[in-house]
């Protein structure tokens, strides 16, 4: 199967090109001008942005949390994705207290495997470092292709790691060529402000938002920072959301370290005010929270200082009623918002379309730094000879309005309802087949594939 790209405009992290892709099998052959070739299929993309393949290296598809799991599954998960212009995407796999790497790794691929319609790959969280799990990182770097581990400083009693387990778990990471990922908030200092919200009668959505304040994960992010410069194990932030834990990130810098980072769209659309409303405010019940506008001028500034290199979303999407399990207390809402769909749209035209990153800025930050700092490139997140041609073909001009009416997430609101956008998802290929043509699904659940890792570099 062959496939010809006419007369787009291909726009990579550092290349903005008019030229035409022709495609053979799963990868790019050639790139060039008045490409004159035999295909099965030819596309006209005049007028059109030619992307690489979104990337979303944060997303939580049936997971078990809090008491339920988050609503997509791995079908329904990967396919909005798919509509929404991202072709790869990286789940969490949770180990449970008690239990091994390996364990955890059998339960998630049973949920994967066969059901994905775009491809994934994992990152391992880990809940117990101890010395049986020590031995298993290696295997999960080496024969698995798993090769970055995340923690949580928060959700104790479930998920939290202490620093006596971080530091552990740095040291044995380094060694074996991964990465160190983190949520980096305080969760001694949440706890205590979510137990005080409470005997207060304080059980609004709000009070979510007020138990987790800036400096909760402005000190966590600096102490994650600290401990992967003395380890030097390569390390990464998950959805950093305000201007303090972005001012760790700059700190490592002037101690000669450099510690990635991620923000998510929500944190850079959205801002707490949305808490101020009864219920409904459950919406945006996530943690972090949604912070203040000045945390969203830090986070674009920071995306165009290469401070933040990544915009994911940390989908964790949850249906209304599952929602309403916290109706009489804030702290038994399920944390997540639905994002996965609406991220590279939302990107384009709130970033994009109005002036606040430029095309290449929008690649680097949607797919690019993604798979480099992952172990994916440049087979995903390029445009290039070799590469996977995993590539979305953008209408900029198209107007269109988000809403739960027409959205393939399996969840039941919209977290963006009546935003209007500019630019919209027009054609996508996964490994040179269409996947998505004006708003089709051409396959079926078992088209992706899982992605191996490489090992972490520490150059972007
Ligand atoms: N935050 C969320 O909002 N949901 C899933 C896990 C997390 O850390
Ligand atoms: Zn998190
Ligand atoms: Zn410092
Ligand atoms: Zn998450």
């Amino acid at each position: 199967m062959s496939v010809l790209i006419k007369n787009g405009r291909i726009i990579t992290a550092s290349a903005d090109t008019l030229a035409d892709i022709f495609i053979e099998g799963e990868t790019i052959k050639t790139i060039g001008k008045n490409l004159h070739v035999a295909a099965d299929e030819v596309i006209d993309a005049e007028g059109m942005l030619v992307f690489p393949g979104g990337i979303d290296p944060h997303v939580h598809l049936e997971m078990p949390f809090m008491g339920t799991f988050s609503s997509d599954t791995y079908e329904t998960g990967t396919r909005a994705a798919l509509y929404g212009g991202t072709t790869t995407v990286i789940d969490f796999i949770l180990q449970t207290q008690g239990r091994s790497l390996k364990d955890a790794l059998t339960e998630w691929q049973s949920r994967a495997t066969g059901n994905a319609v775009g491809d994934y790959s994992f990152h391992m969280a880990v809940t117990d470092f101890n010395e049986d799990t020590k031995k298993e990182i290696k295997q999960m770097v080496e024969e698995e292709g798993i090769t970055s581990f995340k923690t949580f400083m928060a959700y104790k009693g479930a998920l939290m790691v202490d620093d006596r387990q971080m530091v552990g778990l740095m040291q044995e990471v380094k060694k074996q060529g991964g990465m160190v990922t983190a949520h980096a908030t305080n969760g001694d200092m949440i706890d205590y402000l979510v137990a005080k919200h409470k005997s207060e009668g304080k059980l609004s959505p709000l009070y979510h938002y007020l138990s987790q304040p800036e400096v909760t994960e402005a000190e966590a992010s600096g102490r994650f920072a600290h401990m992967a410069a003395y380890t030097g194990c390569p390390a990464y932030i998950v959805h950093l959301t305000c201007e303090g834990a972005l001012n760790a990130v700059r700190d490592a810098g002037k101690h000669n370290y450099q510690v990635f980072a991620e923000t998510c769209i929500q944190y850079l659309l959205l801002d707490a005010s949305l808490y101020e409303q009864d219920f409904e405010g459950a919406k945006w019940v996530m943690s972090p929270p949604l912070r203040e506008l000045k945390d969203q001028r830090a986070l674009w500034a920071g995306i165009n200082q290469g401070l933040l290199q990544v915009v994911a979303t940390d989908h964790c999407p949850f249906m209304w009623e599952q929602k309403k399990m916290g109706e009489k207390d804030f702290s038994k809402i399920p944390n997540g918002h639905p994002a996965i769909e609406n991220r590279i749209e939302l990107l384009y035209s709130e970033g994009v379309a109005k002036g606040k990153i430029s095309l290449n800025k929008f690649v680097e930050v949607s797919s690019t730094n993604a798979a480099k700092i992952f172990g994916m490139f440049p087979r995903k997140g390029t445009i290039a000879v070799g590469s996977d041609a995993d590539i979305l073909i953008f209408d900029p001009n198209a107007k269109h309005t988000l809403s739960a009416k027409h959205h393939h997430m399996n969840v039941d609101y919209s977290a963006y309802e009546g935003w209007e956008l500019t630019g919209k998802v027009k054609t996508v290929l996964l490994r040179g087949k269409v996947v998505i043509d004006n708003n089709h699904c051409l396959v079926e659940k078992g088209n992706g594939t899982f992605i191996k890792r490489n090992k972490v570099s520490n150059i972007i």
